[in-house]
């Protein structure tokens, strides 16, 4: 899953607007690299972000699901927790809602069950702009795997079909260092969900403590290798900035699926 952020600081045109031809151009670059999935977001869940009203996050991401599913095939994901983002996102040809809020938010769950597309639940404690000030577990890998289960049976409940219902940790989301690496160190308790696990940890900021406060910029090694073991410990999608090299490491270890 290659990541696509239309937010203005990502592809600024020099104002408020996003350019919609370098976001395109982005999206068919990872799927010439080997991405089978282009997940799109308009609202910057980063530590400390501002709230984005629906009307932005519709003008930010609708045009860039459009202009992709006019030019390709692959799957598009829509990173929102907004119904009427979903709704509109899957109108213009989405198939995958990746919600970081795990379809808690008002109305969330009717919609996604009645437009009957993938959905990945994820795991955050707290809030975007306050969830690292001290995030606390007492055991941070049976309350994330219970938090997720519960959301299945919610999903279930709903009318969602488990078949359709991916999994994710949300690592970086109200988690310290040691958090993430009792994540990391037991994936295998997730898989024994029996659902498809999606990773997340490019470029983040674990990476960069591990790798002694490197900056962004300097994750990439890193970050591949955090996805290797992430796929080897069982995940079945790697969110990635970087394409081309995840696909290439995964390729090395033998634990790419598809030969080619
Ligand atoms: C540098 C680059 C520093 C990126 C931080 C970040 C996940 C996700 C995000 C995830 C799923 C991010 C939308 C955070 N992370 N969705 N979204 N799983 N399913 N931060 O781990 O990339 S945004």
């Amino acid at each position: 899953m290659g990541i696509l952020n239309v937010t203005p600081d990502s592809f600024s045109d020099g104002g408020a607007f996003i350019a919609e031809d370098a976001a395109v151009a982005q999206a068919m670059h990872m799927v010439k690299e080997g991405a089978s999935i282009i997940d799109i977001g308009g609202e910057s869940t980063r530590p400390g972000a501002a709230a984005v009203s629906v009307d932005e996050e519709l003008q930010r991401v609708v045009p860039v699901v459009e202009a992709i599913r006019k030019q390709s095939d692959v799957l598009i994901s829509v990173d929102t927790s907004k119904p009427s983002v979903m709704n509109a996102a899957i109108q213009a040809g989405a198939s995958i809602i990746n919600d970081v809020r795990a379809l808690q938010e008002e109305g969330a769950l009717e919609a996604a069950a009645q437009l009957n597309v993938s959905i990945c639940l994820m795991h955050m404690q707290g809030q975007p702009r306050t969830m690292q000030h001290e995030p606390h577990y007492d055991d941070v890998v049976e309350e994330v795997v219970r938090f997720l289960q519960q959301r299945v049976a919610a999903c279930e409940l709903a009318g969602i079909e488990r078949s359709q219902i991916w999994v994710d940790p949300g690592f970086g989301f109200g988690k310290t260092l040691e958090h993430n690496l009792q994540l990391l160190e037991s994936l295998d308790q997730f898989q024994a969900l029996g659902i498809p696990l999606l990773v997340g940890v490019s470029r983040k900021t674990m990476i960069g403590a591990l790798l002694g406060d490197l900056p962004v910029e300097k994750r990439v090694l890193g970050s591949v290798g955090a996805a290797v073991v992430a796929v080897a410990r069982g995940a079945k999608i790697v969110r990635v900035h970087d394409v081309k090299q995840t696909v290439q490491a995964l390729q090395g270890a033998g634990l790419y699926p598809f030969p080619h």
